[in-house]
């Protein structure tokens, strides 16, 4: 697979010249300042793409070229919008830029509730507790019939018994102010504003926003939301047909419903349904083994020998799923998601395949640098050595030549 790196632009604390001697080879990113809706012009990608060239890389993915909420919920304007992102594609394939991830999740792009849980050796990962979430869900966004669902919930994927509104109470007595602030920065300012998401770091009001944005999709069922990605795709593969574009949604993360909203990249099912539903070669997938291996509902072995032949990007990472359900980011080399088996099955499947390590661990001096969350520089370049690693060994038991790059050879 080629070797790419998601950079957050000229602004990112990780240069590309850090990147040259780490052997990346691509590069993943995104026009970061342009609204999401608005067309991505030929001469701000150029000017972007020709930085990146400049240091022997190239731009390989393009993460994210946003769908609206509008799109998403089907909204009056968005046809307005698909044409605007008709538009983008096209400008991107002008400047030869041909894989497109995206994500097709309502409101909130991705959710944890601490972005510094402790690993027994001292360094952090991002983790997801249930009941936090649920605090959140009930007490700070109030969410009506939050409490009702709460009451219901089984863990999804796994058989165990969880009182999660006594799990709430407990919590709820030892909550602080303080506390709770943090759980909103967590759960939707840090995660959200740096993936162009719908908040920002500076916006004033995030909780107020964030319950306008969940009544946008008051009445959407899991079944209007396929269609309106059905929509969206079925318009938009004729522009992808003409100018060789692949489209890679990434799956959901968590894989599970959230907040009362639906969530269709979720599951073998899921998958198994869009790439039918618009059945052609540039309707893909982004393989994120992190975000499906946080679903107990999914063997993600099997689900990459199913699936690589419509999977256009990787995303490597692997999740540790406790005995509650609760959850958290494990070692590249542990973990659900086995990456040295899904390693040999890409590398069979298609050797020029773009693959980013996704989410490192904060360790030793990142702590202090401020990075965005999930994306720090140790720990990522550590789980990118590791990667490197398994991918030469078992690109030397299937007789494929390893590209070490930045050495004499
Ligand atoms: C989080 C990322 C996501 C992803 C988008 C793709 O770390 O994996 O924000 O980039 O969902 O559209």
């Amino acid at each position: 697979m080629e070797k790419t790196w998601r950079w957050f632009g000229r602004k990112d604390r990780i240069t590309l010249e850090m990147l040259r001697q780490i052997g990346v080879e691509g590069i993943v990113t995104a026009l970061h300042d342009v609204p999401n809706g608005e067309i991505w012009t030929r001469e701000k990608i150029r000017e972007l793409r020709e930085y990146i060239e400049s240091y022997g890389m190239r731009w390989s993915v393009v993460e994210s070229l946003p769908v609206c909420e509008s799109i998403k919920y089907g909204g009056a304007d968005r046809d307005m919008l698909i044409e605007n992102y008709k538009e983008s594609l096209r400008n991107l394939s002008a400047e030869g830029i041909h894989t497109i991830c995206y994500n097709f999740m309502p409101v909130l792009d991705w959710a944890r509730t601490d972005l510094e849980h402790p690993n027994p050796n001292g360094t952090t990962n991002l983790y997801f507790s249930y009941s936090e979430f649920a605090y959140f869900d009930i007490y700070i966004v109030g969410r009506k019939g939050a409490r009702e669902e709460w009451a219901a919930f089984k863990v999804p994927g796994l058989s165990v018994e969880r009182d999660i509104l006594a799990e709430v109470e407990a919590l709820k007595a030892r909550m602080t102010p303080e506390a709770e602030h943090k759980l909103v920065e967590n759960i939707i300012v840090k995660t959200q504003g740096f993936v162009s998401g719908n908040i920002r770091e500076d916006d004033e009001h995030p909780v107020e926003l964030f319950r306008n944005l969940l009544a946008l999709y008051d009445g959407i069922t899991k079944e209007q939301l396929r269609e309106n990605m059905r929509y969206f795709l079925s318009a938009i593969m004729p522009v992808c047909e003409e100018c060789g574009m692949n489209m890679c949604v990434h799956p959901d993360d968590p894989p599970f419903p959230v907040l009362g909203l639906p969530r269709i990249v979720t599951s073998a099912e899921d998958i198994d349904w869009f790439l039918k539903a618009v059945d052609n070669p540039h309707n893909g997938l982004t393989f994120c083994a992190g975000s499906l291996s946080a679903g107990a509902q999914n063997n993600v072995v099997d689900m990459a020998r199913r699936f690589a032949s419509r999977t256009h990007f990787v995303h490597l990472r692997s999740c540790h799923i406790f005995e509650n359900g609760d959850f958290t980011e494990a070692s590249h080399l542990g973990g659900r998601a086995d990456l040295i088996e899904l390693v040999r099955i890409f590398e069979k499947e298609n050797p020029a395949l773009p693959m980013r390590v996704d989410h490192g661990m904060t360790m030793l001096d990142d702590s202090s640098k401020g990075y965005n969350a999930g994306y720090s520089f140790l720990g990522r370049m550590f789980a990118m050595g590791q990667v490197q690693g398994i991918m030469a060994t078992v690109d030397r038991e299937l007789g494929i030549p390893y590209r070490i790059t930045g050495f004499y050879e």
